[in-house]
């Protein structure tokens, strides 16, 4: 495959409502898009970093930064044998696994497309269907937590998970699971505690909850160890995990039961697979979370999903969920038993709405081989 263009974007589009995590609110999102050209064939990836450095370091102005300078002019016009070989391809760039996710998956689009598949048959999916879940933000009050959960159940989705931050955590959780004692429940705390709140933490074990995700700080795996030694709920690492070697140390210390895999995380689809693997081969459940991507991030996030290893219903819900209208047709619909059929057509499956990406367009910037030295 050779990098014949990239073509990268800079999206606005405000969400349907606005997410609140303990680090901050969402709701102008900009977002990066980018646009493979490889032996003819058009690619689509989506850079998922967040408009401030919340999360994770990386943001929507560090990407454009790192894209610009690094990858984009590390790939341009180089012949690859697969998408396989991107990663050795900018290795000599630290981090910025989103900014290199988002090349990376464009690359994968392009290949399947090239090779006449979907997306899921080449990663090695297996699953005609993925399992649902959604991420509810933090609510004003616990009584319209509740009632936006009973919502998402009466859409069918098959496992709940609830924001949560010091002083919006027990009562809420509390009301939730008193109105629905039998539904899959989880937490996501995005690092708001520390080690010294384990007593309080605990508290969350009487809510028969799936997992907590995220309790502790984003880089420590070790406070994760010694916390899920004195928690019965399952710990799931988010944050922490940015590659397969962290897998493994979170899963040798003990440091969790569960990880979520995220693909702009970990930087795209190759790594994504090898954390999958590693977590399959001892016993650790994974499912796909979300970073409140378009469709054409949630179309690849859904190709991953099919994955043997994601036995548990992911962050991948439906795209009316978060835009008014989405930029890939036709939009991620969700049956009434809370799944998403896996498209079967080549590469992601749905088609990309180029003149509604070229109206939400604030700035871009083109690389063409035939400009530029091999
Ligand atoms: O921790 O999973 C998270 C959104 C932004 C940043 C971090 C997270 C989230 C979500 C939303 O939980 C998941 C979604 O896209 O629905
Ligand atoms: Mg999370």
């Amino acid at each position: 495959m050779k990098i014949e263009s990239i073509t990268l974007r800079e999206i606005q589009k405000r969400l349907k409502s606005p997410f609140e995590t303990s680090f901050g609110t969402s709701h102008d999102r900009r977002i990066l898009l980018v646009e493979v050209v490889a032996d003819g064939v058009t690619g689509w990836g989506e850079v998922t970093a967040g408009e401030t450095p919340g999360y994770n370091a990386e943001t929507t102005e560090t990407a454009w930064h790192v894209l610009c300078d690094f990858l984009a002019p590390a790939s341009i016009g180089k012949e690859i044998g697969s998408a396989t070989d991107f990663p050795a391809l900018v290795g000599h760039i630290r981090g910025h696994e989103m900014a290199k996710s988002g090349l990376e998956n464009a690359l994968w689009d392009a290949e399947a497309q090239l090779r006449g598949v979907p997306l899921s048959n080449l990663l090695g999916g297996t699953l005609q269907e993925i399992a649902c879940g959604v991420s509810l933000g933090i609510r004003e009050t616990p009584q319209s937590l509740v009632r936006r959960v009973e919502e998402e159940l009466q859409s069918g989705y098959q496992r709940i998970k609830l924001k949560i931050k010091p002083d919006k955590d027990l009562e809420y959780v509390a009301a939730v699971r008193k109105t629905f004692p039998d539904i899959r429940l989880s937490v996501d705390a995005n690092s708001a505690y520390r080690l010294q709140d384990a007593e309080h933490l605990r508290k969350l074990d009487q809510f028969n909850l799936l997992m907590m995700e995220q309790p502790l700080n984003w880089d420590d795996i070790y406070a994760h160890s010694q916390l899920q030694a004195q928690v019965q709920t399952a710990i799931c690492l988010d944050e922490c995990i940015h590659n397969a070697r962290h897998a493994l140390t979170a899963i040798e210390l003990k440091a969790c039961r569960i990880i979520n895999i995220k693909l702009g995380r970990v930087g795209g689809h190759a790594e994504a697979r090898e954390v999958q693997g590693v977590c399959r081969e001892r016993g650790i459940p994974v499912w796909c979370g979300g970073m409140l991507e378009t469709g054409i991030g949630r179309a690849h996030n859904i190709a991953m999903s099919t994955l043997p290893g994601f036995t548990l219903p992911g962050d991948v819900s439906a795209s009316k969920r978060y835009w008014e209208e989405d930029i890939i047709e036709p939009e991620v619909e969700v049956t009434s038993r809370g799944t998403i059929r896996v498209p079967t057509g080549v590469g992601l499956g749905y088609a990309v709405r180029r003149d509604r990406i070229e109206r939400l367009t604030v700035r871009r910037n083109v690389w063409s081989a035939q400009l530029t030295a091999v």
